[in-house]
C-alpha cells in the first residue's frame, strides 16, 4: 500500500507535468529534485547590512531586514550607513560546519534583500559588499567554496521585485494594495514614472548571471516577492538559468506560475501535496534579519517542525540572522544543535522518506473556529507523524504512552521496534483488520519525538 501511496502521489504529479505535453521537461524536474527532496531540511540565512543595526535606529526598534523601509531611512542615509558594513568576525567554514551539525543538507542565504544591496561581488552594479565597504571581501564566494567543500548544497536569495536602490522598481496597485505599498517612497516618491524592465535589464538579468557565473555550482536560485514581473520576464529568466546551471533549481517566487516547488512562509500546509514544496521559518519568534531583543522558538517546536513537515513530504528551509559582525547568534545555534542531535539518532526516518500512509493524525478542523478566510480552522494534532520508506513505517511519537495504536495500512508487519535502540529489540505488537496496536516501553527514548520503526515484507 505504502510503495503505490507514494508512487501515485508522484506519478500523479508528474502525469499533470506530462499531461502539459511536457514529459521530458518533468523527467528533467524529477532528476533535479532528487537530491533536494532527499534532503528534507536547510538553511536560510539573512545576513545584510541592515543586521548591522540590530533591529535598532535612532531610538526605535523592532526593525530587521526591512531596516531601510521600516525606519523611513533616506537613500542617502542607509548608503552611507552601508559603507560601514564590516564583518570582521564572518567565517563561512564555521556558519558551514554549524549548518553540517544541524543535520542541514542545504543552505541560501541572501545575496541582494530589498534594500538592493548586493553581498556578493557584482562588477555590473557597485553597490556591493566588495566595492562599497571597508570589508573588501566576496562572502558568498567564500561560503559558496565552503559549502562545496563540506558537501553541502549552495543557494543564493534575490529580492527580485522589490529594490529600494534602484529608481524603476514598482510594486502593489492590485489586489487590494495600494500603488507603491512596498516601495521606496521616500527617494522614488512617483510609481507613475517607474518602468520595472529598465530595472529587469539594468540590475537583475546581469547579477543573476554574476551570481550563477561566479561561484561554481549553485544548486538554488531563491527568489523573493516577484512583484511587477512579466510572465515573459519570469520565463527569460528560467531559460538562462536552465542555460547556465541546468542543475540548478528554483522556486515559484520567479513569478507567473513558474519553477519548481512551491514556499509557504511561517506555516506548516495542513495536508501533503503532490508538488515539492518547502516551508521558510524564522529560529527567532518572527524576524528574519538579526534583531537583539526578538525571541525564539524552543527547539522542541522546530524539532516537532520539521518532523510534520516531512510527514507531509516537505521541505523545512530554517533561518538564521547573523549579526553585523558575522555571528550566528547563540540562540539559534543552540536550537540547531539540539536538532542535529535528534537527528543523529532519528535521521533515518527524515532524510529520503516518503510521506505518511495515513494523514489524519495531522490534525482535524474545528467546530466551533474559522480560519482567516472564514473556513473552518484546521488545528493541528500533536500525538505522533509518520514517514515511510520501502519497507518500513517510521511513527514519531510526541505523546509517550503504553501503546501507540496505528490505522490499517494494508501491509503486514513483520517486526516492530526503537529506531534509538542499536539492538532493535523487538517490540510487542498485535495486528488485524482494523489496525496495529504497538507495545511500547515504559521510558520513551527521547523527550520530544521517540521513532517507532514498522518493517514490512
Ligand atoms: O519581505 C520578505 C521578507 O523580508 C523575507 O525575506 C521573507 C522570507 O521568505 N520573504 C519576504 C516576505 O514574504
Amino acid at each position: 500500500m505504502i510503495k503505490k501511496t507514494v508512487l501515485a502521489l508522484a506519478l500523479g504529479w508528474l502525469g499533470q507535468m506530462a499531461a502539459a505535453g511536457d514529459a521530458e521537461a518533468s523527467a528533467a524536474a524529477g532528476d533535479r529534485m532528487e537530491w533536494w527532496q532527499d534532503a528534507r531540511f536547510g538553511m536560510f540565512i539573512h545576513w545584510g547590512v541592515y543586521s548591522k543595526a540590530g533591529g535598532e535606529w535612532k531610538g526605535t526598534t523592532d526593525h530587521g531586514e526591512w531596516l531601510q523601509f521600516t525606519a523611513k531611512i533616506p537613500l542617502a542615509e542607509y548608503t552611507e550607513f552601508a559603507r560601514g558594513f564590516n564583518p570582521v568576525d564572518f567565517d563561512a567554514e564555521e556558519w558551514v560546519q554549524i549548518a553540517k551539525d544541524a543535520g542541514m543538507k542545504y543552505m541560501v542565504i541572501t545575496t541582494k534583500h530589498h534594500d538592493g544591496f548586493a553581498m556578493f561581488d557584482s562588477p555590473s552594479n557597485e553597490y556591493n559588499i566588495v566595492d562599497w565597504t571597508q570589508f573588501g571581501r566576496d562572502p558568498i564566494k567564500e561560503l559558496a567554496d565552503a559549502s562545496h567543500d563540506a558537501g553541502i548544497h549552495f543557494g543564493v536569495y534575490y529580492s527580485l521585485g522589490r529594490d529600494w536602490h534602484d529608481p524603476d522598481v514598482p510594486t502593489g496597485g492590485e489586489k487590494g494594495r495600494s500603488a507603491g505599498d512596498r516601495s521606496n517612497l521616500i527617494d522614488y516618491p512617483d510609481e507613475s514614472i517607474k518602468d520595472f524592465s529598465k530595472y529587469f535589464e539594468r540590475k537583475v538579468k546581469p547579477q543573476v548571471r554574476e551570481l550563477l557565473t561566479q561561484y561554481g555550482a549553485v544548486d538554488i536560485m531563491w527568489f523573493d516577492t516577484p512583484e511587477k514581473i512579466s510572465a515573459e520576464q519570469s520565463a527569460e529568466l528560467l531559460e538562462m538559468i536552465r542555460e547556465l546551471q541546468p542543475q540548478c533549481i528554483v522556486n515559484n517566487r520567479i513569478g507567473n506560475g513558474l519553477g519548481d516547488y512551491g514556499t509557504p512562509e511561517q506555516e506548516i500546509p495542513e495536508g501533503r501535496s503532490v508538488k515539492p514544496w518547502e516551508t521558510c521559518m524564522t529560529v527567532s519568534s518572527r524576524i528574519w534579519g538579526y534583531n537583539k531583543t526578538v525571541g525564539y522558538r524552543d527547539s522542541e517546536e522546530l524539532i516537532r517542525n520539521l518532523i510534520d513537515i516531512s510527514s507531509k513530504s516537505g521541505n523545512y528551509l530554517l533561518n538564521v540572522g547573523p549579526t553585523g559582525e558575522g555571528i550566528i547568534p547563540s540562540e539559534s545555534v543552540e536550537r540547531l544543535q539540539a536538532m542535529g542531535d535528534w537527528l543523529r539518532v532519528n535521521g533515518e526516518a527524515i532524510y529520503a522518506c516518503g510521506p505518511t500512509p495515513f494523514g489524519g493524525e495531522a490534525g482535524h478542523y474545528s467546530d466551533t473556529e474559522k480560519d482567516k478566510h472564514g473556513k473552518p480552522k484546521f488545528v493541528s494534532d500533536w500525538k505522533w507523524r509518520a514517514t515511510t520508506k520501502p519497507g518500513k513505517l517510521y511513527i514519531h511519537i510526541f505523546q509517550w504512552s503504553e501503546t501507540i495504536k496505528l490505522p490499517a495500512f494494508g501491509e503486514k508487519v513483520i517486526k516492530a521496534y526503537l529506531l534509538a535502540d542499536p539492538d532493535q529489540v523487538e517490540l510487542t505488537f498485535t495486528q488485524s483488520d482494523t489496525g496495529i496496536v504497538v507495545t511500547l516501553p515504559e521510558q520513551a527514548p527521547d523527550a520530544v519525538a521517540s521513532v517507532v520503526c514498522l518493517e514490512f515484507k
